[in-house]
C-alpha cells in the first residue's frame, strides 16, 4: 500500500489523510474478537478510570499474536514509512474506547506534547495511524482536529490531569482559537476498517460519547529509530522501549 503524491502533500500540508475502507470485515471481526478476549486480561496496561470507566488498553502485541502482526502489517507499517522514513519502531500502540454515555473527554493536545514531556522524544517525526473498529460518527465522540496546525512545531501547553491516564500537556483555548481560525475543524467520520493517519504535531481533542453506541479506536503511533525517546518516566506500556525496527508483514498475514 503507498499514498498517492496527492495525498503524501495532502499529510504535508494539513498534516492528515482519511483512508476509508482500508481493512476487510473479517479483519475488523478478528480485531475486535481479540480485543474483547484482551479486556477480560488482569493487565496493568489497561486504562481504567477511577469511575470504574474503562478507557482502552495498551501494548496490545504484548499478549496478543494477532495484534503483534497488525503492528507489522505493510498497509500500515509502509505508509508510515513512505511518510517518514525506513527504520520504524512503535512509540505507543493502544486501544482508546468511547463508551456508550461515556466520559472520557480528552482536552485538545498534540500526541508530541507527552511524547516530549513524559518520554523525552527528541524531535516531531512521528507518525499515528487510527483504525477504526467501529463507525465513528458525529455522536460517538469523533477526534476533532485542526487541519495545518502541525505546522506551528510544538506549541506552549499546560499539563492537564485526565482521568484513567497519564497527565496531558494541553493546549488553552487562546491557542487552539488561533489555530482553528487558520485551519478550521475536521472530524473524519467512516465506517470500520477506515484508517485516519496524523503528524504528531496536529492539534486534536475529542469529547464525551453522548450516543449508545461504542467508539473503539486502534491507534499505532510509529517512530524512527533515530529519534528514539532518551528520558522515559512512564512505563513501557505508554512508551516503548524496544526500538527494533518493525519489518513488514504481507496484508494476507493478519489473519492467518
Ligand atoms: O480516541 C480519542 O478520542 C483521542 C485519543 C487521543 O487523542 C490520545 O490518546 O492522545
Amino acid at each position: 500500500m503507498r499514498l498517492s503524491q496527492m495525498q503524501v502533500e495532502q499529510y504535508q500540508r494539513e498534516g492528515i489523510v482519511f483512508l476509508p475502507a482500508l481493512f476487510e470485515p473479517s479483519e475488523i471481526a478478528a480485531l475486535k474478537a481479540e480485543q474483547a478476549r484482551i479486556f477480560t486480561l488482569d493487565l496493568a496496561a489497561h486504562l481504567r478510570a477511577a469511575s470504574g470507566e474503562f478507557l482502552g488498553t495498551t501494548a496490545m502485541d504484548r499478549v496478543s499474536p494477532l495484534y503483534a502482526r497488525l503492528l507489522r502489517d505493510e498497509r500500515l507499517l509502509a505508509i508510515a514509512e513512505q511518510l517518514i522514513g525506513p527504520q520504524l519502531y512503535c512509540h505507543q500502540y493502544k486501544i482508546i474506547l468511547k463508551q456508550p454515555f461515556g466520559k472520557l473527554d480528552l482536552p485538545w493536545h498534540q500526541d508530541f506534547g507527552p511524547w516530549h514531556h513524559h518520554d523525552g522524544m527528541p524531535a516531531p517525526r512521528a507518525v499515528s495511524l487510527s483504525l477504526y473498529l467501529d463507525e465513528v460518527t458525529e455522536f460517538n465522540g469523533p477526534i476533532v482536529f485542526i487541519p495545518g496546525s502541525h505546522r506551528a512545531g510544538l506549541l506552549p501547553y499546560e499539563v492537564t490531569p485526565v482521568p484513567g491516564t497519564t497527565p496531558i500537556p494541553s493546549l488553552s483555548n487562546a491557542t487552539v482559537t488561533r489555530l482553528a481560525q487558520a485551519g478550521g475543524l475536521l472530524a473524519p467520520k467512516g465506517a470500520p476498517g477506515a484508517v485516519t493517519l496524523f503528524d504528531c504535531c496536529l492539534a486534536h481533542a475529542s469529547g464525551p460519547n453522548q450516543s449508545p453506541y461504542q467508539r473503539h479506536l486502534i491507534y499505532l503511533s510509529y517512530n524512527p529509530v533515530s529519534n528514539a525517546i532518551r528520558k522515559p518516566t512512564r512505563p513501557s506500556h505508554f512508551a516503548a522501549q524496544d526500538f527494533t525496527p518493525l519489518s513488514a508483514a504481507p496484508r494476507a498475514a493478519l489473519l492467518a
